[in-house]
């Protein structure tokens, strides 16, 4: 056989498994199931080797699943819409669609040529009508159910474009696109109810167990539930303002009342003085992220009015400021600068009172005046009335008790979580199946017309308003209730409800009378393996868990989670750099495969580091894994006549030598390292470190003296007439094939080359993973370091399953452990970890 080739086989194998459609799946109820998937993609354009190393771990985790008898789906699709091919649209005078699907062209290439095992016969692309009449199906479901509703909105609005921006585009209170200072706006927008599953939300992350725990921190802030109370301060002309805190222990120190400048007091009294709503416009136009995180000058003004603290009954002056949000909790905030650390600066910089009510346990308060930052732990109460001397803890009880009696607030739990807005004024998108008719109002689109389908717009203006309403054809319908003219919805939804379902389309994608048959998805879900960017660790990650419960809730699901097992891959660097194109310092895979093959690229990518680690590219890497993978195949090449023919016994019966034995027992316990590096830990670094001591021994049981198997020794072993051992061919043969075996689902294509040179006609998953044998992977004899007062003597080379108590007989007895206890008083021996480390301490 040639020298290893890459480019050669693997199209060869790429051709064939695409012919015979190796990896095409249908539900088979007599083997268990795997769903294993890589987050799909969006299709900008090119994949560099950043984006594939996701899909090369899930491969390798889909392939090794199906050699171990799982029937495994493993689908691919794409993320289709979205703004990036609008913009394209815009810029170049086009229409998204095209772009997009040249992009999906390209990129359908690149994951063929990397050899990625999918079955393509699901591949699915949401900007289809096929896709997303079911996202317009199951809006007006949830329209139904009350989880879709309408409701007038603040939203980030750029004057200049002329359009809402997402938080995300907003650059330090800037239009990302023209730099304008942004503002916001009232609109009505479409709102799924998130936060009815809150609760549900939060509890569950307890339990998921194989998740990264940093995911599910970050889930649980950004749900962030709050436990507190509801509290208000009457007016003294009517009314009250209504306040959320969380330390309602700290009544007796609110001093001053806080609001947000989209508080609606702010608006009602502008009325009688329009300068409150100019100031107050200056702090909402404020980046809304620094203004979620606090960390802006804390700034604020006096409305000149006053309200009631209903404890103390003191009169409390009111103000604004600019880090009290309109959208969290009531939108106002009692203010305790003694014990808010936000509150104090706010105090101290405009001479407002501070007054101490909590005191540390067992310490004095300090004095006013002395403090130099907010005492914001729990404590003793002081200055508060009857409440002195509770701690604060049950002072919460007893005070929002006593709140709920007097009918002036109460016990609440406040979500950072809020409704996900999902109305966009963009063209590229799910149109919103809704119609608005003068005489029914707002009337969902019946399921028999759906799918609302995208007409086919000329112009890109970019100018912000929905490019749907300049298209009469479409904003001009029927009432589907009272046949009346009536007008279409024209935003269309946020690409995150696309992706909020996906995996279950894949489970049934070509369904035309639902987005899935309950049945299918009963036997594919819920996904066993997801593996994707630690950056979608909130908001996909946390809308999909939402649409699971909401398909579930609908009856079509058994399940609550929709991702059993999730890995958070590590980003790929190139000169210590996030690879970008921004930052022009991506690697084209096909560059790659060009040179080296995709089984070296996989084996690379897979070799540098854990998957979720982060990895620094280099080509010298890609080399290594490129030689080491030829040191296989030329290996495998030289032997594959002498084992790869008729009759060969199994080496288990045979009597062996010490040198059969020996690579024998590396074979075996090369099947258990590799195992359970993949299955169920996802290590494929260590696997393939494994493998490559396997080759070693391989390379050296074959060139011994006496042995003959490779290069110029075994012609001249020939030619003298020399027969091999059986043995020693039964006990290589177990070996390689094992080898290759596992080899195989990182680098697929060289493996299956070599197994079919192995004279093995049927492909290599149906052969199944290898077995290992733990009697003969265990070693016959081990080394066993003995330390003396901590520091290593000697290494003892013992039987593997020799006792403690000769083990600590063989220690004392050592020559060199004996030089350094001469005459010392032994104090105690200790044999530690089970046998591998034994500790000898003397006075
Ligand atoms: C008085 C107080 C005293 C507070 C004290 C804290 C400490 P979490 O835990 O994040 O829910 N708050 C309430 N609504 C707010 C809003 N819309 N914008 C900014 N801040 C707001 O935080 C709850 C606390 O954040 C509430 O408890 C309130 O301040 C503030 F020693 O009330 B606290």
């Amino acid at each position: 056989m040639a020298d290893y080739r890459p480019q050669t086989i693997e199209k060869k194998w790429q051709d064939r498994w695409q012919r015979s459609g190796t990896f095409q799946v249908a539900e088979d109820p007599s083997k268990p199931k795997f769903y294993c998937l890589e987050m799909f993609a969006y299709p900008s354009g090119h994949a560099h080797v950043g984006h594939v190393k996701n899909y090369i771990i899930g491969d390798v985790v889909a392939r090794m699943k199906r050699m171990r008898g799982f029937n495994v789906l493993h689908p691919f699709g794409w993320d289709a819409f979205g703004l990036p091919a609008e913009n394209a649209a815009i810029k170049s005078g086009t229409h998204p669609e095209p772009w997009t699907l040249e992009n999906i062209a390209h990129m359908k290439g690149q994951l063929q040529r990397l050899g990625i095992s999918y079955d393509w016969s699901r591949e699915i692309a949401t900007c289809t009508p096929e896709y997303y009449r079911w996202n317009q199906w199951l809006f007006t479901r949830m329209f139904e159910k009350g989880l879709a509703y309408r409701r007038r909105s603040s939203v980030n609005w750029c004057p200049s474009c002329n359009t809402v921006l997402a938080n995300e585009q907003v650059v330090d209170g800037d239009c990302w696109r023209c730099g304008t200072p942004v503002d916001t706006r009232d609109l009505e927008q479409w709102f799924f109810r998130i936060t009815a599953y809150a609760d549900e939300l939060l509890d569950a992350t307890f339990h998921l167990q194989d998740w990264p725990e940093k995911v599910l921190t970050m889930q649980r802030n950004w749900i962030g539930r709050s436990d507190g109370a509801r509290l208000q301060f009457a007016l003294p002309d009517g009314g009250a303002i209504d306040v959320f805190t969380t330390r309602i222990d700290t009544i007796y120190g609110a001093t001053f009342v806080l609001l947000a400048p989209e508080h609606e007091l702010v608006a009602e009294w502008s009325r009688a003085d329009p300068s409150l709503r100019e100031r107050a416009q200056q702090f909402r136009s404020l980046d809304r992220t620094a203004r979620l995180t606090g960390e802006i000058e804390k700034e604020g003004f006096d409305t000149g009015k006053t309200a009631m603290n209903p404890f103390t009954n003191e009169p409390v002056p009111v103000w604004i400021a600019n880090f009290v949000l309109g959208e969290y909790g009531t939108g106002a905030v009692m203010g305790v600068p003694a014990h808010d650390q936000r509150d104090f600066e706010f105090a101290r910089k405009y001479g407002l009172p501070v007054r101490v009510v909590v005191r540390p346990p067992g310490a004095a308060a300090p004095a006013d005046e002395d403090l130099v930052a907010a005492a914001s732990d729990d404590g003793v109460l002081v200055n508060s009335g009857p409440y002195d001397g509770l701690d604060s803890e049950a002072a919460r009880g007893r005070l929002s008790e006593e709140a709920r009696r007097r009918g002036i607030g109460e016990p609440t739990v406040q979500y950072r979580l809020k409704d996900w807005g999902i109305s966009r004024q963009r063209y590229w998108g799910t149109p919103i199946p809704m119609i608005y008719c003068p005489t029914d109002g707002i009337v969902p689109v019946p399921d028999g017309q759906l799918p609302v389908t995208l007409p086919k717009v000329a112009e890109f203006s970019g100018r912000g308003d929905s490019p749907l309403a300049h298209v009469p054809e479409f904003v001009n319908a029927q009432c589907p209730k009272c046949g009346g003219p009536a007008k279409r919805e024209t935003d269309t939804m946020d690409t995150f409800v696309d992706s909020s379902w996906y995996f279950l389309r894949y489970c049934d994608p070509r369904n035309e009378r639902l987005p899935f048959d309950p049945a299918t998805v009963r036997y594919w879900g819920p996904v066993d393996f997801y593996s994707g960017g630690v950056e979608h660790a909130i908001l996909h990650l946390i809308y999909s868990r939402f649409f699971t419960r909401v398909f579930r809730d609908l009856g079509m699901l058994a399940f609550d989670e929709p991702f059993t097992r999730l890995l958070t891959q590590g980003m790929v660097l190139k000169d210590g750099q996030v690879m970008s194109k921004s930052k022009g310092n991506v690697v084209d895979p096909d560059d790659m495969i060009q040179k080296y093959g995709a089984d070296a690229l996989r084996t690379y990518i897979m070799f540098v580091a854990p998957p979720e680690k982060e990895i620094e590219w280099t080509d010298a890497g890609l080399e290594g894994s490129f030689r080491f993978l030829a040191r296989v195949w030329r290996l495998i090449d030289q032997v594959a006549d002498t084992i790869g023919g008729e009759g060969i016994p199994a080496p288990g019966a045979l009597q062996l030598d010490a040198a059969e034995r020996a690579l024998r027992r590396k074979t075996h316990d090369t099947i258990r390292r590799v195992t359970q590096d993949l299955d169920p830990r996802v290590h494929l670094n260590t696997a393939i470190s494994a493998m490559m001591e396997l080759v070693n021994e391989l390379y050296a049981f074959c060139d011994r003296e006496e042995c003959s198997l490779l290069g110029r020794k075994a012609q001249a072993a020939l030619e003298r007439g020399l027969v091999e051992r059986r043995e020693t061919i039964a006990v290589l043969k177990e070996s390689a094939e094992a080898l290759v075996r596992m080899l195989s689902p990182f680098a697929p294509h060289m493996a299956e080359e070599l197994w079919e040179r192995l004279g093995h006609a049927e492909g290599i998953e149906a052969a199944g993973w290898p077995a290992f044998d733990a009697g003969v992977a265990r070693a016959d004899e081990i080394v066993v370091p003995v330390q003396v007062n901590g520091k290593v003597r000697a290494r003892l080379t013992v039987p593997a399953d020799v006792a403690e108590d000769e083990l600590r007989e063989r220690a004392l007895s050592d020559v060199q452990v004996q030089a350094h206890t001469a005459g010392k008083k032994v104090k105690k021996v200790v044999v530690a970890g089970g046998g591998k480390l034994v500790s000898v301490v003397v006075a």
